[in-house]
This record gives structure tokens, sequence and C-alpha cells, in this order.
């Protein structure tokens, strides 16, 4: 931390059930931030463009199937292997936009029979820890109202309240910086919202060290 040392980006991830509107958010909100003159980049996980990202796609798309221990840890191994090119990022100043992080990972696989949240969180323990967690709240029946499901796996109503009832558990965890965002309202404004929490965060981030999650 000497005089000539650089302020590092903000990590920032968005939680939220399926068609909470994640990846629109996303868009605007880096949109937003590079027309602000910020340096910023935009992840997602899964990130289906590694090898192991490849399997986990093809999971999704039900071209295969794994055993849920298996699915699991290579969700986690997926966020694994962005760590050292996260932190470089960070460090070098350039916050980092994320849709879906290891919340997502959690509340899943906890939502199928057998598994329980805390061993869920176990393989993402020391990430990267985010500044700022949106959880973007929409309920089933303003989901129904934005289209059907998709074919993907995963896409069931009652796995996704189950997955719900997760994530709400996760959020009474006080170690994590959640935000709570009504998704029902306009794009328009839940990105208002979205660009204000991120641009408080990216101002006190600046000078806190990076966090390790769960730890
Ligand atoms: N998964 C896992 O099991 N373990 C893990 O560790 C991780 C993920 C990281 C694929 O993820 C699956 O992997 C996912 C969780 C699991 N399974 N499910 N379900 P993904 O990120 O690839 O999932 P996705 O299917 O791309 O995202 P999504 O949840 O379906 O969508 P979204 O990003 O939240 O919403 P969107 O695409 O921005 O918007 C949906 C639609 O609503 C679209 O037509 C928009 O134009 C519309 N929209 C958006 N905002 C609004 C508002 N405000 N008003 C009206 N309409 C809106």
């Amino acid at each position: 931390s000497g005089v000539m040392a650089g302020k590092r980006g903000a990590l920032i991830v968005l939680e939220g059930v399926d068609k909470a509107g994640k990846t629109t958010q996303c868009n605007k909100l880096v949109q937003a931030l590079q027309q602000s003159g910020q340096s910023v980049e935009m992840m997602r996980f899964p990130d289906r463009t590694t090898i192991i990202g490849q399997l986990i796609s093809a999971y999704l798309e039900k071209k295969s199937d794994l055993e849920d221990h298996v699915v699991h840890l290579l969700f986690s191994a997926n966020r694994w292997e962005m760590v050292p090119s996260m932190k470089k990022k960070l460090e070098q100043g350039t916050t980092l936009v994320v849709d879906r992080y290891a919340f997502s990972g959690a509340a899943f696989t906890s939502a199928k029979p057998g598994f329980c949240l805390d061993w869920c969180k176990k393989p993402d323990v020391g990430l990267p820890k985010p500044d700022l967690v949106m959880f973007l709240q929409l309920s089933p029946a303003q989901a129904a109202l934005r289209g059907q499901f998709g074919e993907e796996r995963y896409e069931i109503d009652d796995f996704q309240r189950t997955v719900q009832q997760k994530f709400d558990q996760l959020m009474k965890d006080p170690s994590v910086n959640w935000q709570e965002i009504d998704a029902s309202q306009s794009i328009e404004d839940v990105h208002r919202e979205i660009t204000t929490h991120s641009l408080n965060t990216i101002n006190t981030a600046q000078n806190l060290p990076l966090g390790e999650l769960w730890k």
C-alpha cells in the first residue's frame, strides 16, 4: 500500500431466482459504469466457455448426466479456475460485475434431496468475497408473467421454490453484504437502484482489503 498504489476494483454480484432479470441488469450496470468512466468487466457463472464449463453446460442441457455431488464440485471448480484472473483484475482497479456466484451454487444443490446447505457451501469457502451481493427478489407468480420456464434442468416450479427458501437462509448470514432489490419494478427502476448501490460500493471497497467468502 505505497503512495502510488492504485485503488482496487469492487466485486459486485447479482443473484436471484430464475427470470428475475440478473443478466439484463448486469449488462445495463456494466454499460452505466463504463459511461461514468469506471474500469469494469462482466463475468457469469457458470462460465460455459472453459472445459469445466462445457461439462456443466452439457449437464444443464440434459445432454449428459452427472452424479449430484460431482456437478456441485464442477460448479465450484468453475469459479476457482477464474480466481487468479479475478484477483488480478480487482488489484488492477477493475470492478467485476458477476452474474451468479457461490450463492447460486449452494442454493441449487441444497435444494436437492439429501444435501445440506453447510456441505454445499464448503467447496466455495475462501473464494474472493463479494463487496456487495444484490438479490433480485421476484415472486413465482411475477416470474411466471415473464414467460415459460426453459427446457434446462432445474427450470421446474417446485424446485425453484425450494431454491428460493435456500437463498432466504443464505441471506440471513450477516457476514455477507446483502442488498435485496425488488425485481418486480420496471427494468429502468431496478437499474437505478442497482447503480446507486454499486457506485457506493465501488467507493467504499477501494480502501478495504478483498475478503474471503464464508471464512
Ligand atoms: N447454477 C447452479 O446450479 N450452481 C451454480 O453454482 C451456478 C448456477 C452458478 C444456469 O444458470 C443454471 O445453473 C441455473 C442455476 C444453476 N439454473 N436455473 N434455473 P444461468 O445463469 O445460465 O441461468 P439463466 O437461465 O441464464 O438465468 P435466468 O435466471 O433464467 O435469467 P435472468 O438472468 O435472471 O433474467 P434475464 O435473462 O435478464 O430476464 C428474463 C426475462 O425477463 C427476459 O425476457 C427479460 O427481458 C425479462 N425482464 C427482465 N427484467 C424485467 C423487468 N424488470 N420487468 C419485466 N421483464 C423483465
